[in-house]
C-alpha cells in the first residue's frame, strides 16, 4: 500500500493557496470592464491564462512548502539522501500537461486575433493620425476631429499612422493597443458595446509631451452618431463662419484657448481674442498670422507660453476646414475688438 498522506497534504495546502490567489485576482480592481466586442474576447484569454497560472502556482508552491517542512534535515542526521534516478512517468506528465495548456491558449488566442481583425462588411472607417502630441481623427466625409466619436455596436475600422515619431494608440476599455508608425498605416477594428467616454492614451514614449498626448473616445447611440455626423458635414458645407466654428469645436482648441465667440475659456495657450494685437506686434496681417500659428505653431512662440504644446496636427486639416477656421477666428476676434 502506498502512502497517500503527502498527496492529501499537498492538495490541502494547494487549495488554500489557490483560494487566496483567486480572491486577490477576483476582487482586485485590475482592469476596466470591456467596452468593445474585441476587448471581451481578449479578456476571456486573459482570465483563462490567469486561472491556469493560479492553479499551477498553487500546486507548485504547495509542493515546495510541504517538502521544506516535511523533508527538513534533522540536526543529528548525517546520512546521504536516497539515490534517485528520475521518475519517467512524472517527467512525461509534467511535459505533456503544460504542452496541452500552451497549445490550447495559443489556438484560442489565434481564434481571438482572427475574429478581432474582422470588421464585417460595412465598417465605419476613420483615419487616425498621431503627431507630437495630439491625435487627429478623420471621418469618410473629410471631417477632422480631435475626439474619436464612434457609434455603438457598429464595427469601426481605424487606419492608424504617425507623422513624426512612433506613437501608440490605446483605449484601456477597448483593450487593444496599436503602434502608430510614420510611413506605415495599421488597421485596428473596434466594435463598441458600451456607451460612454473613454480615455485615448498614447502608450509609446514619444517625447516631452507624451504624458499629455491624450484625448477621448466617445461611444454614442448609432442613430445619434449618424445625426451628429450629418450635422457636422452640413455645417462644414455651410457659410465659412459656421464651418470654422465647427472646426474649432471639433478640434479641442477650447481646451487650451479662450475665445469669447465660442465661449471657450482655456488658459494653456494665449487668449485668442487678443490675436489682433499679437498680429500687429509681429507685423503680419491677421489672417496670415492666424494661419501660420495653426499650420506652423513652432515658428513663432507667443511670449510667456510654452513651445511644443500647441499640436502640429492641425496642419493636416483639409484645406476647406483650415480656411473656414482661419476665417472664423479672424472674424470673431475682429468683432470682439
Ligand atoms: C494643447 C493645447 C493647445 C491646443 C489644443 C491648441 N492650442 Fe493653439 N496654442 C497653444 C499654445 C501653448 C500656444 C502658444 C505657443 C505658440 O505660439 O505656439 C498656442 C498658440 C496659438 C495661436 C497663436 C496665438 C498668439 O497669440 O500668437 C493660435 C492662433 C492658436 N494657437 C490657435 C489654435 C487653434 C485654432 C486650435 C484648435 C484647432 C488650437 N490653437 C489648439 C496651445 C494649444
Ligand atoms: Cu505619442
Amino acid at each position: 500500500m502506498r502512502n497517500k498522506k503527502p498527496f492529501v497534504h499537498v492538495s490541502m495546502i494547494a487549495l488554500v493557496l489557490g483560494a487566496l490567489a483567486g480572491i486577490v485576482a477576483y476582487f482586485g480592481d485590475w482592469l476596466p470592464a470591456p467596452a468593445s466586442r474585441e476587448a471581451g474576447r481578449i479578456w476571456f484569454i486573459f482570465w483563462a491564462s490567469t486561472v491556469v497560472s493560479i492553479v499551477i502556482f498553487a500546486i507548485v508552491t504547495a509542493a515546495i512548502l510541504y517538502s521544506v517542512v516535511k523533508f527538513r534535515k534533522q540536526p543529528d542526521d548525517d546520512t546521504d539522501g536516497p539515490p534517485i534516478h528520475g521518475h519517467t512517468r512524472l517527467e512525461i506528465t509534467w511535459t505533456i500537461i503544460p504542452t496541452i495548456i500552451v497549445l490550447l491558449l495559443s489556438v484560442a488566442s489565434m481564434i481571438v486575433l482572427h475574429k478581432n481583425s474582422n470588421a464585417g462588411t460595412k465598417p465605419l472607417k476613420v483615419d487616425v493620425v498621431a503627431q507630437q502630441f495630439a491625435w487627429a481623427f478623420t471621418y469618410p466625409s473629410g471631417l477632422q476631429s480631435g475626439l474619436l466619436r464612434v457609434p455603438l455596436k457598429r464595427p469601426v475600422e481605424l487606419h492608424i499612422t504617425a507623422l513624426d515619431v512612433i506613437h501608440s494608440f490605446w483605449v484601456p476599455d477597448f483593450a487593444q493597443k496599436q503602434d502608430a508608425v510614420p510611413g506605415q498605416t495599421f488597421r485596428l477594428v473596434i466594435t463598441p458595446t458600451r456607451l460612454g467616454t473613454y480615455p485615448v492614451i498614447c502608450t509609446e514614449l514619444c517625447g516631452l509631451g507624451h504624458s499629455v498626448m491624450r484625448t477621448a473616445a466617445i461611444v454614442m447611440p448609432a442613430a445619434e452618431f449618424d445625426t451628429w455626423l450629418a450635422d457636422q458635414d452640413e455645417k462644414l458645407a455651410g457659410p465659412p463662419g459656421e464651418a470654422g466654428k465647427t472646426v474649432f469645436a471639433n478640434n479641442g482648441c477650447a481646451a487650451c484657448h479662450a475665445l469669447a465667440a465660442a465661449g471657450a475659456k482655456g488658459t494653456i495657450g494665449p487668449d485668442l481674442d487678443k490675436l489682433p494685437a499679437a498680429a500687429a506686434a509681429a507685423g503680419v496681417p491677421l489672417d496670415e498670422y492666424i494661419r501660420e500659428s495653426i499650420v506652423e505653431p513652432g515658428k513663432v512662440i507667443a511670449k510667456g507660453y510654452p513651445a511644443n504644446v500647441m499640436p502640429a496636427t492641425y496642419a493636416q486639416l483639409p484645406k476647406d476646414q483650415l480656411d473656414g477656421l482661419v476665417d472664423y477666428l479672424a472674424a470673431s476676434v475682429k468683432e470682439g475688438s
